[in-house]
């Protein structure tokens, strides 16, 4: 179990490297929080999609990955709820950071929106296929007023 954990914190440091060489926009704040569950061991909250699939849960009022590494492609999300609330995955193409988009009546608009995992309810799942170009992305729950409490993160396609 600790030798699992381990590849896996080792498997997210080098996709965060990875993330910078390609030029990425990566925010040092990502990075820095890559660096820190690769010394803390906690197992971190950047996700390396393997094999076109990112399993990720969605609690009040977070995600269980801050930044999602993906290869250009298919990509399934698995979204599991884990909270009380029902959420939903959202997937918007553009350069902003996630947590500079505007917010009106609690959501932010979805006019960039790729594709989504619409409302699971608590206790749910949902999954979606995303077919992805290289770039960057934003993901947002946005049931009203989840954006701005934390739910949102950053996918770079590469
Ligand atoms: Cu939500």
């Amino acid at each position: 179990m600790r030798r699992l954990s381990i590849t896996a914190v080792i498997a997210a440091g080098a996709c965060a490297l990875v993330a910078a060489g390609c030029g990425g926009s990566s925010s040092s704040s990502s990075a820095g929080s890559a660096k820190l569950a690769a010394s803390t061991g906690s197992g971190g909250d950047a996700l390396a999609a393997s094999g076109g699939k990112a399993d990720v849960t969605a609690k009040d009022f977070s995600f269980s990955s801050k930044t999602i590494d993906a290869k250009a492609g298919k990509l399934t999300v698995s979204l599991k709820n884990a909270g009380q609330e029902e959420h939903e995955f959202v997937l918007l193409k553009t350069d902003a950071a996630p947590a500079s988009l505007k917010v009106k009546g609690g959501s932010v608009s979805e006019s960039d929106s790729v594709g989504e995992i619409g409302d699971v309810e608590a206790g749910g799942s949902g999954q979606h296929t995303f077919n992805l170009k290289p770039g960057h992305y934003v993901f947002v729950c946005n049931v009203p007023g989840h954006y701005m409490q934390g739910m949102r993160g950053a996918l770079t396609v590469h």
